[in-house]
């Protein structure tokens, strides 16, 4: 049977909460599991796969290669889709066109498309970090990721930073909606949001010293309160200011932490605006693994199962899970707990 894995949330690099991959022997343990699935069509990062703003670049790309170097065999396919904290990748991936276009001394009619292209194998200039016989297998792509099963079960994967837009976003999933037809309705929330994905999870923490100190502030005051305590110390600068004003705006709730059930309503909108029907919904970033069926939420879905990653870093709710996709249904794993699903649903 084939069967797509799911991780989400590894956060590479990130050092402030221990990342369960930064050690080989897990990354060891994790492979041995995917052995030991019968077929593993695809292998999906859904995002936050890599820690791009409060992690030294260094560890980064170093426990990048480690873990393809320990994954790379089982899966007939890797595929990644990047999230807000790994959003970089894909505005490198996104403006190599640009870049292309502008050395051959090209007029430029628009900015090329951000969403929906794909990568594939060499053309993704990170399978530099696969085993040469892998290279091929990797596929990198955004915002989101399809499976349509041969049972006619469809499946729809996305990081959830689009979904859970408090702290996120800076327009709205409605805004994104006017005066825009149907199939640009994608491309405008990412446009509409790519502002502050690039700012808040890469340049705002390109120094060093930034980052050191945001990192510690983080710790103490959690998300975006971070932004504030820094602000307040570097009050002689203009910029000081300018932070001060954008950690209260985004000091709201944390993301990590919320639930399907606290998020139903945004679910359903992000559903509507995708447009087209699916039977499953799969998400991460909010770090908590669960697996709903949508009747048991006492809410109209247009879905019936909803699955949420976790993570792979310690926090909050700790945990190492996954989803598997096959033709039976949906299940959370849980990496140590290996006899059985913590969870399943059946189509
Ligand atoms: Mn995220």
């Amino acid at each position: 049977m084939k069967n797509y894995v799911v991780i989400s949330d590894l956060h590479l690099g990130e050092k402030a909460h221990e990342c369960t991959f930064a050690n080989t022997a897990n990354i060891s343990r994790f492979a041995n599991r995917l052995g030991e699935i019968d077929e593993v069509e695809e292998l999906i990062l859904l995002g936050d796969f890599l820690e791009m703003s409060l992690a030294p670049i260094s560890k980064v790309t170093e426990q990048m290669g480690n873990f393809f170097e320990g994954v790379h065999e089982k899966p007939k396919k890797i595929v990644y889709v990047p999230g807000n904290h790994d959003h970089h990748i894909w505005a490198l991936h996104v403006e190599q066109e640009i870049r292309e276009k502008m050395s051959a001394g090209e007029i430029l009619n628009s900015l090329p498309s951000y969403v929906f292209s794909e990568f594939i194998g060499t053309d993704s200039f990170i399978s530099g970090y696969i085993p040469d016989p892998s290279k091929d297998k990797l596929i990198v792509k955004y915002p989101l990721h399809r499976i349509n099963l041969a049972n006619n079960k469809r499946s729809l994967l996305h990081h959830g930073h689009q979904i859970y837009g408090v702290g996120v976003r800076l327009l709205s999933l409605e805004e994104a909606q006017k005066e825009v037809s149907e199939e640009k309705q994608m491309e405008e929330l990412e446009l509409q949001n790519i502002g502050i994905y690039e700012l808040l999870w890469f340049y705002l923490e390109a120094s060093p010293r930034m980052r050191r100190r945001i990192e510690k502030d983080w710790e103490k005051h959690g998300g975006f309160g971070a932004f504030s305590v820094v602000a307040k110390e570097m009050a002689d600068s203009s910029i000081a200011n300018f932070m001060l004003n954008f950690g209260s705006i985004f000091s709201g709730p944390e993301e990590r932490g919320r639930t399907i059930e606290e998020n139903k309503e945004e679910i359903e909108q992000y559903l509507r605006l995708y447009g087209k029907p699916v039977e499953c919904l799969i998400y991460g970033h909010s770090h908590v693994p669960e697996l709903e069926s949508a009747a048991e939420l006492d809410h109209d879905m247009s879905v019936k199962i909803i699955g949420n990653t976790g993570s792979w870093v310690k926090g909050k709710s700790d945990n190492n899970t996954y989803i598997v996709i096959n033709s039976d249904g949906v299940e959370l794993w849980e990496l140590g707990k290996d006899d059985k699903p913590v969870k399943k649903i059946a189509w």
